[in-house]
């Protein structure tokens, strides 16, 4: 059985990017989820909510920020939390304002730990890769709110195939701001915290030896989550992106992991413009590569940036095609518990259609 979770408090983050040397709204925008649940609403799908600002268990709340810190760097998850307020207070934004990076941290060969700089407006740019990670007033709170429901949904499976605890074996997790850019110390590509490393680590706190296998279908390729469990033997990292596209400088085929975990990352890019044929080889060979790899738990950063009309996405892909992607997926992967997060997807339009087309295939 599969469901779907929400938290309303995802709506409440919305913020501007740079377009040219024009400043508009964000692509990832608070309609992206309307438009989703607008359609889950009208449909047969279970749609659970769930409002993590609305108190309850202080328990709950201590765990997730327990495991959030497991993956991201403990000064990164405090400037998330602080900075519009130190922006705000400094005189650099207006309460309606948004926190956006200018100037960014630069490599160097000193050898120097990580130390945030005093200075508040140097601080942005060291927590940020790219000026497509605002933060405003709400900002914060659905940051975790999203962070939030990858951590409820992997709780929720971990009970799958013990006598009785849950015949759910799904759960998919509408999580904005989405994930898979972030990886532990810096924001980016409308990124804050990796829901997916989340994931990971909410699942192995029960289960420690688990292996654990990421598909990421995003259009572009998650660099964080690479990142994150480039040299962890007992994470399997699978990605199929766009070649040479955001976040440009990873995603390659001969990045394969490292040390011990050498062999756990496999990046699948693929040429613009593709046909869908192509994208579904890829697909098949991937799924093969997951299944070798036995895991225990499979999470998918499900991006419908994909979609053939996307304004961040060159792919070939119709609304029909989640559907067949889906179906496959599942055949290939079945009683594998499977947490399912939403990554990108840009056409408003055509988003509610689309997540229907994946939920039909999945459940065919
Ligand atoms: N001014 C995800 O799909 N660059 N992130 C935007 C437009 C960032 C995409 C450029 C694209 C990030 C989760
Ligand atoms: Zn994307």
């Amino acid at each position: 059985m599969l469901i779907t979770l929400y938290d309303p408090d995802c709506l409440l983050h919305k913020t501007v990017e740079l377009l040219g040397s024009k400043l508009i709204p964000a692509l990832e925008s608070p309609a992206r989820l309307e438009a989703i649940l607008e359609a889950l609403h009208l449909s047969e799908h279970e749609c659970r909510k769930i409002q993590l600002s609305a108190g309850g268990d202080e328990g709950r709340v201590s765990r997730l920020t327990k495991l959030t810190s497991d993956t991201h760097n403990h000064n990164y998850l405090q400037h998330l939390q602080s900075v519009y307020e130190e922006w705000l207070s400094a005189g650099l934004i207006e309460k309606d304002g948004n926190v956006l990076p200018e100037c960014f941290y630069l490599p160097t060969s000193t050898g120097k730990p990580m130390r945030p700089p005093k200075d508040v407006f140097a601080r942005a740019g060291y927590f940020a890769f790219d000026m497509s990670s605002g933060i405003m007033l709400d900002s914060y709170r659905a940051i975790v709110a999203s962070a939030n429901l990858a951590y409820e949904g992997t709780d929720m499976l971990t009970g799958f195939g013990t006598d009785g605890a849950t015949d759910v074996d799904t759960v998919f997790a509408l999580c904005r701001p989405p994930g898979h850019h972030c990886d532990g110390r810096r924001a980016g590509g409308y990124c804050y915290i990796n829901n997916a490393a989340l994931a990971v680590s909410t699942w192995r706190a029960s289960k420690p030896q688990a292996r654990v296998a990421i598909l990421d279908i995003d259009f572009h390729h998650g660099n964080g989550t690479q990142e994150i469990f480039y040299s962890d033997p007992k994470v399997l990292y699978v990605s199929i992106h766009g070649e040479d596209e955001f976040p440009y400088y990873t995603g390659a085929e001969d990045e394969r992991g490292i040390g011990e975990g050498e062999g756990t990352n496999i990046n699948l890019p693929l040429k613009v413009g593709s046909p869908f044929e192509e994208y579904m080889s890829k697909l098949e060979y991937g799924l093969d590569r997951l299944l070798d790899f036995r895991p225990e738990f499979l999470v998918i950063s499900l991006g419908f940036d994909t979609f053939h009309a996307d304004p961040l996405g060159h792919f070939q892909i119709h609304t029909e095609d989640y559907g067949t992607i889906a179906t496959r997926i599942r055949q290939n992967l079945k009683d594998i518990p499977c947490l399912v997060l939403l990554e990108g997807g840009y056409v408003i339009e055509h988003l509610g259609a689309n997540v229907l087309s994946f939920l039909k295939g999945w459940k065919s």
